[in-house]
């Protein structure tokens, strides 16, 4: 069972063309992946070919405990549709949000992918629940640790997606009832060492690029908490409009005022820029825009357990 726009002998960008999404359009998403990865615009046909020709990874994409934002963020995407384009590139064998397949047939959908020759790569969404063994989320009759234990070891490469299942999340905020963990920390010990691309959501564009650099290059360039450096080097704050007005000492003194209309920095409401490495300035969510731009502090949302360090939200 594939849940994949079609694989005819059609060619990608007919593909992709027939769901709107035009040869420009795909080459313009094709240079903001380029720039996000920091190799520059003219490596853009290079992001072009990998996501249009050659064999494509077959993908198992699990779900844990999380709001499934991280998925909303990809599928929701628009100009261009960024779901379409993941969906082409990607032969999605298993993703409970998305396939049509339910019950004892979506099972089956599983230990096909997972018994795939060629291999699998594994996406994981959401923290991992682990205390009393796992019971506090199942699916399917099995605990989400269980299904994860079985699935993600023997993945070829593993992306944790989106701050649960990079670091916990919401649900590993303190007291963390479930033990809900993320997936290096609940499976580092059978040798699982996934790249983190944490946001809670995260941006597609640095979902898309590091796919993309793991179809060119292998796997990217990782920091101390595996999250790819090309995306998360910097911090908000380096890259930010209101910079300019954080460096004079101009700071808005209250949401909705003349100061924060004039792009005065948000320090004082409780941004946490400078303390949070993510590249949302420049790369923006549906190219549009980002927190800090549309008048709210940055709340740390990439960071581990931004939950319990990064509040009180709105404090400096
Ligand atoms: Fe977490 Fe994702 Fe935040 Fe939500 O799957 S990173 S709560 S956007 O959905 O896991
Ligand atoms: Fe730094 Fe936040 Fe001010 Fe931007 S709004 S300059 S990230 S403190
Ligand atoms: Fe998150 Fe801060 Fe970016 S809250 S989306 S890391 S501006």
């Amino acid at each position: 069972m594939k849940i994949m726009v079609g694989h005819g002998k059609e060619g990608a960008e007919e593909r992709l063309n027939k769901h709107g999404i035009s040869r420009r359009k795909f080459m313009k998403f094709c240079t903001a992946v380029a720039v996000a990865m920091g190799m520059g615009p003219s490596f853009a046909p290079e992001v072009a070919k990998a996501l249009t020709k050659g064999k494509k990874p077959s993908v198992i994409w699990l779900h844990n405990a999380e709001c499934t934002g991280c998925s909303e963020a990809i599928l929701r995407a628009t100009d261009p549709d960024i779901g379409t384009i993941i969906l082409d590139v990607l032969s999605i064998d298993y993703h409970e949000t998305i396939m049509a397949a339910a019950g004892e047939a979506a099972e089956e959908a599983l230990h096909m992918a997972a018994k795939n020759p060629d291999g699998y790569v594994c996406v994981v969404e959401g923290g991992i629940p682990t205390a009393m063994h796992g019971i506090h989320g199942k699916i399917a009759n099995r605990t989400m640790l269980e299904i994860n234990t079985e699935i993600v070891p023997k993945a070829q490469a593993v992306i944790a997606l989106g701050t649960c299942a990079t670091y916990g999340g919401v649900q590993a905020a303190k007291p963390n009832p479930t033990k809900a963990k993320g997936v290096n920390d609940a499976l580092g010990s059978l040798g699982v060492n996934a790249i983190n691309i944490p946001g809670c959501p995260p941006n597609p564009i640095n979902f898309v690029g590091t796919v993309v650099h793991y179809l060119t290059k292998g796997l990217p360039e990782l920091d101390d908490i595996n999250r790819p450096v090309m995306f998360f080097g910097k911090t908000v704050h380096e890259q930010c409009p209101r910079v300019k007005h954080f460096d004079a000492g101009e700071f808005a003194p209250s949401f909705g005022s003349p100061e924060a209309a004039k792009g005065y920095c948000l320090y004082e409401l409780g941004c946490k820029g400078p303390d949070t490495y993510n590249n949302c300035p420049t790369v923006l969510f549906n190219q549009t825009n980002f927190p800090i731009q549309a008048g709210h502090p940055c709340i740390g949302c990439s960071e581990p357990n931004f939950w319990d360090e990064m509040s009180p939200f709105y404090e400096s």
